[in-house]
């Protein structure tokens, strides 16, 4: 099989709606949703194009798109643009490429593959340049096959620029061609003694504009948000003893789908019993047993924005008291950091929060004893806590931004617009150390939020985590 059918650009407003899937409410949950309220607002590339390109000064940015990816002789894995290429264009296909220049009289050109009826018939329709210069609102538009269009463009951008914005180390090819259409550019000035290019990273601009979401974006993580949780709370409702980690997941895939979310953001985490202890457990082939609990880290990715949620509960409908012993300690910790969590915080100050509470809570359990400055000093934590406590989210799900800013001592303190997960968790490995009854036993707990002007909102809430409310729906078969 082919992959599956990319966001249609087939209306004359794709161009800024791309990839638009309709909300459709679940039938299983029974809640009317009105689909109208959770179709997000069309995005505005061009405005993202324009400050990207002020943000460029003197400088050329080329952004390639995603390479397709082989998997076995003819067949390619399922295909997804770039972020960054989808980010300033909207656009969706392979062998395209974007080059921004702010000196030239034609400051966004694309080159994208040309019309090819034989293509075509196998693989979709394709925009080809002139449907790019329309759609995309292009200056202009070229065949990005053959390559001479899109040298000729780049080195007459470059004999007018002072620096090159490009992403090295990615592609080797790549990176040889462009190096080679930079000398060549060289030789064409002929002896100015003109040095190489300064090389500049595109996410220096990039990141930063991806990393504080616009209302749009907070849209579509919302909505990513929502029917991520739909799926979570389907799992929990599902998953009984006997059945196969990947028949959840399956059902999570199924739920992410049948609600307009086409991918998902990251391989589903299905970990039942002692996997929840292997931190990004992906075999997803182990059979469910009634004691066990089962960490689900899912999130459905939705017009190019990911969610990314855990939750973990018990298969039989009821933690065992060990269990909830550990559960009510991650939890406790999820929520002190999501009160935490408001501008001027830092990415950093929440991790350290997080292990203060996790420390005291491991005391409360047991496991570790003495004064928490020193357990927090010496780490006795991370046996079971060996992970940070979020990470930033968006188009990927470990999106751009910086974490610091200057040099790595200082993190960057929080502002409105800025989304990240809180996920802290505990972890007992089998074979590890801490109290028997303890052992087996993998717990995390993981929401979505965005900081707000005066806190944050969290973006998953529709998936309960009090343990009354966890238990009510896993009994809820
Ligand atoms: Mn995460």
């Amino acid at each position: 099989m082919r992959n599956p059918p990319r966001s249609s650009q087939s209306s004359k407003s794709s161009a800024s709606t791309a990839a638009r899937p309709s909300y459709r409410s679940g039938h299983r949950s029974g809640s009317e949703r009105k689909a109208s309220r959770l179709i997000p607002s069309p995005i505005d590339f061009a405005a993202r194009r324009k400050a990207f390109l002020k943000g460029l000064g003197n400088g050329v940015a080329v952004i390639p798109s995603a390479r397709e990816a082989v998997r076995n002789s003819d067949v390619n894995y399922a295909y997804r643009q770039n972020s960054d290429f989808y980010y300033l264009t909207g656009f969706h296909e392979a062998d395209s490429i974007l080059l921004l220049a702010p000196q030239s009289e034609t400051p966004f050109q694309i080159f994208v593959h040309p019309k090819d009826k034989t293509r075509e018939m196998w693989e979709g329709k394709l925009l080809g340049p002139e449907g790019a210069k329309k759609l995309l609102g292009a200056d202009a538009a070229f065949p990005s096959i053959p390559a001479e269009p899109f040298e000729d463009a780049f080195i007459t951008a470059m004999l007018q620029a002072d620096s090159l914005y490009y992403r090295v180390g990615l592609d080797k090819d790549w990176d040889q061609k462009i190096f080679a259409l930079c000398n060549r550019a060289l030789r064409k000035l002929g002896r100015t003694g003109r040095p190489f290019w300064a090389l500049q990273d595109p996410q220096d601009i990039l990141g930063e504009m991806r990393l504080v979401k616009d209302r749009q974006e907070i849209e579509r993580l919302e909505i990513a948000g929502k029917i991520t949780a739909d799926a979570h709370v389907a799992a929990m409702k599902a998953a009984k003893p006997g059945m196969f980690e990947y028949e959840v997941e399956a059902l999570l895939f199924h739920s992410f789908r049948a609600n307009g979310a086409l991918r998902v953001g990251y391989e589903s985490i299905v970990a039942s019993g002692p996997n929840a202890c292997v931190l990004h457990y992906r075999d997803n082939n182990r059979r469910l047993e009634s004691t066990d609990l089962l960490l689900v880290d899912a999130g459905a990715e939705f017009d190019y924005y990911s969610a990314d949620i855990t939750r973990t509960f018990p298969v039989s409908g009821e933690f065992t008291p060990a269990q909830r012993e550990v559960y009510q300690a991650v939890l406790t910790a999820q929520k002190f950091c999501i009160d935490f969590a408001k501008p001027g915080r830092t990415m950093r100050a929440i991790h350290e929060h997080a292990i203060e509470v996790l420390v005291e809570e491991l005391k409360k359990l047991k496991v570790l004893s003495g004064s928490s400055k020193q357990l927090i000093q010496k780490r006795a934590f991370f046996p079971y806590y060996p992970h940070g406590t979020g990470h930033f989210l968006g188009m990927d799900v470990h999106d751009v931004g910086r974490y610091f800013t200057g040099w790595y001592d200082q993190p960057r303190k929080l502002e409105p617009g800025i989304c990240f997960t809180i996920e802290p968790g505990l972890y007992f490995a089998p074979d590890g150390p801490g109290p028997a009854k303890y052992k087996g036993i993998g717990v995390r707990i993981e929401d979505d939020i965005v900081i707000t002007n005066n806190g944050c909102r969290v973006l998953t809430a529709g998936v309960p985590k009090e343990v009354e409310e966890v238990e009510a729906l896993c009994q809820n078969n």
